[in-house]
């Protein structure tokens, strides 16, 4: 049974460039970036920029409506190789803008129900609009985990927005990983295939890793990805401003290596991620000028 699960999972991921290696150079990506605010504070993140949780500090995204976004999605599917998953991250919160953010969802499955959808979050309000996600066929969920340990999620989320209310400290922490645990744990039970981004803080998060993985794999989480903190002091970031280090590569690459022994035969590391844009189009790592192809459209 075991075997006939791996399988179906096999097939459900083959072409999803992300959760797939192997689809990574063949199958297209559209980020569709609706989703201008959010409900926490990272501290490697610029608010006047992208999400860092998928995407890099420093580059900003227009923020389209979901009309916008269908239109984006038609216009593109005849312009990028195999176009084949829409996703949505950012350039805030997906779930902290949840009306653009499921009508969007919407809109595209009335257009095309074969294309696979994706959304990638940082799980504050993952529990309650999960269900509404899987009823809108969205198979593939990010969560951006970078704690799973209250004392180490406070030295990178300095608060969370719940409710009309602002936790910081200790509280902000242990609320998010929370959260985290109950929307990961039903989107599994919902057979979404998880995803966890963690953002890899040299002397902050490092030695935490392990944890993460183990943690998450316990939850059933098909796949990690471990990504480099992205803190040059010009991208205005808390973390720059503190002087923290950008990772080396082998610190990395060791870590995931790590991971590798954990998460064993049936999950997987990835090893592939480009730290797209949010409103990245096309071969993960070769993206399409949006502003070009507007211009030629006219
Ligand atoms: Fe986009 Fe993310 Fe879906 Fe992929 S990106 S929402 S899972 S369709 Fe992919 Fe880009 Fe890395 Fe993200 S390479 S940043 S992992
Ligand atoms: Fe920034 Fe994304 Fe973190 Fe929100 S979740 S603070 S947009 S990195």
């Amino acid at each position: 049974e075991e075997r006939q699960n791996h399988q179906r999972l096999q097939e459900r991921i083959a072409n999803h460039p992300c959760y797939c290696a192997k689809a990574h150079g063949k199958y297209s990506r559209i980020h569709l970036p609706v989703a201008p605010r959010c409900n926490i504070q990272c501290n490697y993140c610029n608010r006047k920029y992208d999400c860092s949780n998928e995407s890099r500090p420093g580059v900003t995204s227009q923020v389209i409506t979901p009309q916008q976004a269908l239109e984006r999605v038609k216009l593109l599917r005849e312009r990028v190789p195999n176009l084949s998953v829409v996703g949505i991250a950012g350039p805030g919160d997906g779930l902290a803008n949840p009306e653009e953010t499921l009508r969007t969802i919407e809109l595209v499955r009335e257009f095309d129900p074969e294309l696979k959808l994706c959304l990638s979050t940082n799980g504050l309000m993952l529990a309650p609009f999960v269900d509404d996600l899987n009823g809108l066929g969205v198979e593939h969920i990010t969560v951006t985990v970078n704690a799973v340990d209250a004392p180490i999620g406070e030295a990178i989320y300095p608060w969370v927005n719940l409710n009309g209310k602002r936790y910081t400290g200790l509280d902000a922490a242990a609320i998010l990983w929370q959260r985290q645990q109950e929307g990961i744990t039903r989107a599994v039970e919902l057979d979404a295939i998880v995803k966890i981004n963690t953002v890899f803080i040299p002397e902050v998060n490092a030695t935490h890793i392990m944890d993460i993985t183990r943690t998450v794999k316990e939850l059933g989480v098909f796949i990690h990805n471990i990504v480099p903190l992205i803190c040059k002091p010009e991208h205005g970031t808390a973390f720059g401003a503190m002087g923290l280090r950008e990772p080396e590569e082998w610190e990395i690459d060791a870590v995931r290596n790590a991971g590798t022994a954990v998460m064993g035969h049936f999950s997987r590391i990835m090893k592939h991620c480009k730290q797209c844009r949010a409103d990245a189009a096309g071969l993960l790592g070769e993206d399409i000028d949006l502003q070009t192809l507007t211009e030629q459209e006219r």
